[in-house]
């Protein structure tokens, strides 16, 4: 899809600024954008979160989290892409917000990361549905710089830019892997059970209610059921899946999933909680 049919088809939904964007629907970062106040929520965003990781997040992530220097000021993506290509090969790509699943699909299978430019208002600082610069920045890149996760996230967008040429069924079945792995996941560790998701990651409220609530179910990763299961996008999770490690995630996504887009599509869907 053209920026231009894009920006016709989901204009008003649309929160951030496209007019510059290119055919691949990335920008450059302009960091004189970002005001006083803006770096001023950053800090207090990156210094709440930051004393939550520590109790809930996955050991790679805290190790990469603490190597990068971003507690002090929004971070400036050439920076980040310099670091990031010597350790895994990915680099940072700032996009205007929201973009095609296609255009997402396609920065990812070439190991760039679609990174949002714009950052909440202050009166947002709790929750926000898209994905905003600190949720990309705190919540994705750390774990960008660790290898078998910057595989995995690789290979799900080759696997992704496949499902969208099987159909919209096949879509929807490996959006749910995307959603319940790089944005809802859990990891068992020796230390317990630990977050790697995103969504969680950058989410004051889930990090703890999605290790220590007694609510929601917490079942082993299961690819099968997690293409089975519907999700709700503006509330806490329920299941979550857990990861063993993200070798083992590799190890259970590498095939082809062509066949069992076609043996689910006659299975029913697991409804989301109500
Ligand atoms: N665009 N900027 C951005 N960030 C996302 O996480 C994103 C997207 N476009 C599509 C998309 N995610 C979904 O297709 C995935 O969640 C599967
Ligand atoms: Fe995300």
């Amino acid at each position: 899809m053209s920026v231009d049919e894009f920006i016709r088809t989901t204009g008003s939904a649309l929160r951030g600024n496209y007019a510059n964007a290119r055919a691949d629907f990335t920008v450059d970062q302009d960091l004189s954008t970002y005001t006083a106040e803006d770096q001023k929520l950053w800090r207090r965003l990156y210094e709440r979160q930051f004393d939550l990781v520590r109790d809930y997040a996955c050991e790679e992530y805290l190790e990469h989290l603490s190597e990068l220097d971003m507690s002090q000021s929004i971070p400036d993506f050439a920076a980040l892409s310099t670091r990031l290509r010597l350790a895994t090969g990915w680099e940072i790509v700032a996009v205007p917000g929201l973009i095609p699943d296609l255009a997402f699909f396609s920065l990812l299978a070439a190991r760039r990361f679609p990174t949002t430019v714009w950052l909440r208002k202050p009166e947002e600082f709790d929750y926000i549905v898209e994905p905003d610069i600190f949720h990309d920045c705190f919540g994705h890149v750390p774990l960008l710089f660790s290898q078998h996760y910057a595989d995995y996230l690789q290979a799900y967008g080759v696997g992704a830019l496949k499902a969208a040429k099987l159909g919209p069924e096949a879509l929807v079945m490996i959006g749910r892997l995307f959603w319940f792995t790089v944005e809802f996941g859990l990891i068992r560790q020796g230390n317990g059970m630990r977050v790697f998701g995103a969504g969680i990651m950058s989410s004051s409220g889930e990090i703890v209610y999605s290790i220590d609530s007694p609510v929601p179910k917490r079942l082993p990763f299961d690819l099968e059921r997690i293409m089975r299961t519907d999700y709700h996008i503006d509330r806490y999770q329920d299941p979550y899946f857990v990861i063993e490690s993200f070798e083992r995630l590799v190890a259970d996504t590498a095939h082809d999933f062509t066949p069992v887009y076609t043996r689910l599509r006659e299975m029913p869907t697991i409804a989301k909680a109500p």
